[in-house]
């Protein structure tokens, strides 16, 4: 009996720890809740820990600074992560595997050295393996302080994607001077296209309590080499430059200095009258001078390492120079001149297109703003959408990339996915904007690619209070490959979506492999069941909720569906020849050649430079017609298959963020489909046509699709009663 109690009891206690473990396990999956984003952090394999231990022993440098004590806190935090325990700390090495960090200036080791640090420049950094005092150590050196800091974030990310470490030798710094997310956040705590929750600056507690969160979202940033953030809104509010909110805005960049991350502003034109009491926002008026240049003394005062303005002028009815008869220049180079003397930029954003104008609106930019090339203020930049149109999933590139050789240009691009299926969608957006920065303008010659002629890029973040920042965990790999290319515009968006992958998830190959094919193929399946062969802007109207290729009338033609699709009863399509809007005109004669003619325009972008017949026929001998309701499936069957993809793999991730993978994949799948069906159902009764054999019709009339109405779908706060069903 005695042996018996024995053993029940050890049963028993057995079963205690299995469950208090399962809890523990449980517990430890719940806390993936993607807040961590791609600095995780988490243990490296038994196989990896002893390499990684004999680089990564001691930590000598950083004793002052905020930008070295945060590269030395960095460090401390994530060895600890990843080997299970901070190194020891010391002045100079005193056994194999010391990290050196610092520049010559900060660290007498590193001086000692005598490193060529000059391709490194102002934000570079070297990290090379050393012998110092006969141990071996590894150097993360750097002219200034933030290249340090951004060093030592990639030797972080050589441990995070098991890389072998003990013979390093890699220089890098950043090709583009401007790396800047633009947080389109409203001052009432509402995102513009946001599809992440409320905006990250919480306006209200500003400047007295400074979340956490900021320092993360600054850490974040560094980690990828971003360098500036836009905090408010192109559709600008005057009050954020008001004593109140610079002084909100002066708090996080506070925060931010330590990371190298720049706070801009959105101004608003018009400010001097909403806030400066002024009759006026001439720009040529000189009390309106005097205000902009008082202003921007005013911030710089409070804010020293200000970046500048960012400007959305006579646009989508902004307040601009136009107002008064000026030209873009004029407005910019007034704002420029105010912020010049204290080392600010005025990023003026190209976006403009106007209602009264007839021509097509892909040309409108270029007609108001190539001949302003050369007229612009040094400290003025030209920043420039992917596409001429308005970040839809496919345009072809912007034609001003190739008309400005006089002014600087920066590359806008949008991380928040307004037209590509909000966060819901899984469709990883590197390959779309390595497309843009490979493209071709041919202006000095070929080879003349956009990444060539651009000296920053801009991306309009996806950032908000939700606890995974994104939305979704798969977004964050937007934001993470907007960094990456924004340092390195060469670098492909396969790699790094590996990276990312390797960071966010897991190392085995048999997770990486199949989760990167499916990213890089997952902006295609967007294109395919949104707006395949080139179609473009056939969105829901105001909400950009769902298809609605049907949207007509309205407040003005250029916001409709029908305006870009041209379809009618003989074929579809916007003719942008010499024969329709002569759009082509605008790109270099090599270019405009390959667009204008059939044969040679590539199929993906046909109906944005062609207006076809429904029967016509593609080189693959398949009709128009056909080839497009294949497009539609194939998007659709893209995603059933990035399901199952996904379903196979739950083994290697985390319960929680498994789960809302599934569950977004399964909503992302639905709404594909309700994509193919809706334009389908409203094409088919144009064309007239059957579908192709083999290919279902969609389940409900024309009308249903026409009749669903989403008057509270997010990202589009000004809009209180948004019209449905048109
Ligand atoms: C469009 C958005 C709108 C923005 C505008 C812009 O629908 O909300 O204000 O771009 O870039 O794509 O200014």
């Amino acid at each position: 009996m005695r042996t018996h109690s024995k053993q029940r009891l050890f049963v028993y206690w057995l079963i205690v720890l299995a469950l208090l473990s399962s809890q523990a396990i449980a517990r430890s999956a719940q806390a993936e809740d993607g807040y961590d984003l791609w600095l995780r952090y988490r243990p490296v394999e038994a196989a990896w820990l002893h390499r990684y231990q004999n680089v990564a022993s001691e930590l000598v440098g950083g004793a002052d600074g905020s930008t070295l004590l945060a590269a030395r806190s960095e460090l401390a935090r994530a060895l600890s992560g990843l080997l299970g325990a901070a190194p020891r700390s010391g002045p100079r090495p005193t056994r194999d595997g010391a990290i050196v960090f610092g520049t010559p200036t900060s660290s007498t080791v590193i001086a000692a050295l005598h490193l060529d640090l000059h391709a490194a420049g102002r934000e570079g950094y070297l990290v090379r393996s050393v012998t110092i005092d006969r141990h071996r150590a590894t150097v993360i050196a750097a002219n200034e302080d933030i290249g340090v800091l951004y060093g030592v974030y990639r030797f972080l990310r050589l441990l995070q994607t098991r890389e072998p470490v003990e013979h390093l030798d890699v220089m890098s710094a950043p090709q583009l001077q401007y790396r800047v997310l633009d947080h389109w956040d409203n001052l009432d705590g509402t995102v513009e296209r946001g599809y992440a929750g409320a905006s990250i600056w919480d306006w209200q507690t500003l400047p007295d309590y400074l979340a956490p969160r900021y320092t993360d979202y600054a850490r974040a940033c560094a980690s990828l080499g971003i360098n500036g953030a836009v905090l408010t809104n192109v559709n600008a509010s005057a009050l954020s430059l008001t004593p109140r909110y610079l002084n909100k805005a002066a708090a996080l960049a506070n925060v931010f200095r330590a990371y190298g991350l720049h706070i801009y502003l959105s101004a608003r034109f018009s400010a001097p009258i909403e806030i400066g009491g002024l009759k006026t926002a001439d720009p040529l008026d000189p009390a309106v001078r005097a205000w902009w240049r008082a202003k921007a003394d005013e911030i710089y005062h409070i804010i020293p390492d200000f970046g500048g303005f960012l400007v959305k002028a006579n646009s989508e009815g902004q307040p601009g120079p136009q107002d008064y008869g000026r030209s873009h220049a004029d407005g910019a180079n007034m704002l420029a001149e105010a912020l010049a003397p204290h080392g600010g930029i005025v990023m003026w954003r190209a976006f403009v297109y106007s209602q009264e104008q007839p021509a097509d609106r892909a040309t409108q930019a270029y007609t108001e703003f190539a001949p302003l090339d050369g007229k612009f203020h040094d400290h003025v930049f030209i920043q420039l959408k992917n596409g001429p149109i308005d970040f839809q999933p496919r345009e072809p590139f912007h034609p001003l990339f190739g008309a400005m050789p006089h002014t600087p240009l920066i590359l806008e691009v949008q991380i928040t996915k307004e037209y590509l299926g909000f966060a819901t969608h899984l469709a990883y957006l590197g390959p779309m904007w390595e497309e843009t920065l490979d493209a071709d303008t041919y202006t000095r010659g070929p080879g003349t690619t956009v990444r060539k002629i651009i000296s920053g890029m801009a991306g309009v973040a996806n950032i908000g209070a939700d606890r995974n920042w994104c939305g979704s965990v798969f977004d964050q790999a937007n934001w993470y490959a907007f960094g990456r290319l924004a340092w390195d515009p060469d670098l492909k968006s396969d790699a790094i979506a590996e990276q990312w992958v390797r960071m966010t998830f897991s190392n085995d190959p048999a997770f990486v492999h199949p989760v990167v094919a499916m990213m890089m193929g997952s902006r295609e399946a967007v294109v395919d069941y949104m707006t395949p062969l080139g179609l473009h802007h056939q969105m829901a109207r105001d909400s950009h909720y769902g298809p609605g290729p049907w949207v007509s009338g309205g407040p003005r033609a250029d916001w409709t569906s029908v305006y870009y699709n041209r379809a009618d009863a003989q074929g579809i399509g916007f003719d942008r020849t010499a024969s329709g809007s002569n759009a082509v005109a605008q790109y270099a004669p090599s270019v405009a050649a390959r667009f204008s003619s059939l044969g040679s325009t590539p199929e993906n972008l046909l109906l944005w430079f062609h207006h076809l017949p429904w029967d016509y026929r593609l080189p693959s001998g398949v009709t128009l017609w056909d080839e497009l309701v294949r497009h539609y499936s194939r998007g659709v069957d893209t995603v059933a298959a990035m399901r199952k993809t996904w379903a196979g793999l739950a083994s290697y991730v985390d319960a929680e963020r498994y789960t809302q993978v599934a569950a977004f994949l399964a909503i992302q799948q639905q709404e594909a489909q309700w994509w193919r069906d809706a334009s389908i159902a409203y094409f088919q009764s144009l064309s007239h046509l059957p579908l192709p054999k083999g290919y279902a019709p969609p389940p409900y009339s024309l009308q249903y699709y026409e009749s669903l109405c989403f008057p509270y779908a997010p990202g589009n706060p000004g809009v209180h009663s948004p019209t449905c069903g048109q």
